[in-house]
């Protein structure tokens, strides 16, 4: 352990020689945003986040997951209500978030879409299922997400 330490310190020292002549460049770094995450993201998926500004890592997914509390699928367990912001980098569709578990009744399952085109929402605590206030916000309600074309919804998180 002791050795593992003092090679992670120096890691960290030389890392730290490396960006040192760019101060302008880590000072940026600093700053929490969901910029870097969707300009590292895999082209084809989504991500979910639990803090703002797309900070700690819950999951993605190329694919559907109609239940985000599961063991299945791109998130699970503790996933489940828990998502502050969220990516969509897909190559050409959008996602569709939903407040309740699939299948549900989708018309009676409140919704919030996020398009390719807006790429990610940095802090879900101004979004509303449905874009409405009544039916609650957004942020840590999240409980299961799936691709849709562009005509699918009618709400959509910014
Ligand atoms: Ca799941
Ligand atoms: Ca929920």
């Amino acid at each position: 352990m002791r050795k593992l330490s003092s090679l992670a310190t120096m890691a960290t020292l030389a890392g730290l020689v490396v960006i040192g002549p760019v101060p302008s460049a880590s000072a940026a770094a600093a700053a929490a945003t969901c910029r870097d995450n969707y300009d590292g993201a895999t082209a084809g998926w989504m991500y979910a986040y639990d803090k703002a500004n797309c900070e700690g890592y819950l999951g993605g997914a190329q694919l559907d997951d109609n239940n985000w509390g599961n063991s299945l699928g791109g998130f699970q367990g503790s996933d489940d209500n828990k998502a502050t912001s969220i990516i969509n980098k897909g190559e050409y569709s959008q996602v569709k978030f939903y407040n309740y578990t699939r299948p549900h009744g989708d018309d009676l399952n409140p919704h919030i879409c996020l398009t390719r085109a807006e790429g990610f929402a940095s802090n879900l605590s101004d979004d509303y299922w449905e874009g409405l206030k009544l039916f609650g916000t957004v942020n840590n309600s999240i409980s299961a997400h799936q691709w849709v074309d562009t005509t699918s919804c009618s709400a959509l998180a910014e």
